[in-house]
């Protein structure tokens, strides 16, 4: 059996890690950090970016926020976090890789009234990510604050999807990912086998910027709390060398922190 994280990662286009990697003293205050933001409190002073959902908005739909950890300092603290950046650079073999976006996403449960609007659809993060130069290493780390079982909507990864290249049609507010999916043109004769992401609080699981993913309801107890924290190796570039929207800040280590350089490391 293969188990070495960078065969996986290389071969399904995923890597689930099935141990907490972040501890509960970086993880709880994260927690509060995210209901902290959540109802609009930044103890930086500085708000997030622009989100899909803002404080005040329905509690019952997917809240998506972007940026979290200007907003809040046991965000960033989770985000430097040595071991989740040391398990990245293993995952992908990186030698430099730096936090150039980040998303809180919290799905509420439908025992608390969440039927419609928390479901994610099928999509490849590739299609939204023009800003880069096409072939940049780019990936997520997606950290669970909460424990991500079977009920709680987990993210789902199409296996070897990271191979079929751009695809048309990704929705990531699709609904209905059986709809999504059969809009989507897959390469001929490629098979789909959705693996899922559940993991205990504190876990984590890596995806390439082409792999297919998307989730469905949360119909655990409680809310799935995660950050979607997007990466990028030294193997990647701006269009242009711009800075502008998604790569704005990518020259700021107060909003995008180097969290692995493995030349540094050496230094020492
Ligand atoms: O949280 C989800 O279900 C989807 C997140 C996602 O699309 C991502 O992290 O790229």
């Amino acid at each position: 059996m293969r188990t070495d994280p960078n065969a996986l990662y290389q071969r399904d286009g995923f890597y689930i890690h099935d141990q907490a990697v972040l501890s509960p003293e970086v993880v709880d205050p994260a927690v509060v950090g995210m209901d902290a933001v959540r109802g609009g409190e930044y103890d930086t002073g500085v708000p997030p970016r622009a989100s899909a959902w803002s404080p005040g908005d329905d509690e019952t739909l997917l809240c998506k926020i972007e940026k979290p950890q200007i907003a809040n300092r046991a965000i960033m603290e989770l985000i430097l976090d040595p071991a989740l950046a040391a398990l990245a650079a293993k995952v992908t073999g990186a030698k430099w890789i730096q936090v150039w976006w980040v998303q809180l996403l919290y799905k509420p449960s439908n025992a608390a009234g969440a039927t419609n609007g928390v479901n994610v659809g099928w999509h490849q993060d590739r299609n939204y990510w023009g800003a880069w130069e096409e072939g940049s290493e780019l990936f997520t780390a997606w950290v669970g604050l909460s424990e991500v079982g079977t009920d709680a909507g987990p993210m789902k990864f199409v296996e070897g999807s990271h191979r079929w290249g751009l695809l048309q049609g990704s929705d990531f507010f699709g609904q209905d990912l059986d709809g999504v999916k059969s809009e989507m043109s897959l390469p001929d004769g490629v098979g789909w086998k959705e693996a899922s992401a559940t993991m205990p609080k504190g876990g984590v699981s890596f995806h390439d910027c082409l792999t297919l993913h998307g989730s469905g309801a949360n119909v655990s107890a409680g809310p799935r709390r995660s950050l979607a924290i997007h990466m990028r190796t030294d193997q990647s570039r701006p269009v242009d060398h711009k800075r502008a929207g998604l790569t704005a800040y990518i020259d700021d280590p107060d909003y995008c922190p180097v969290v692995w350089n493995k030349s540094t490391l050496y230094d020492k």
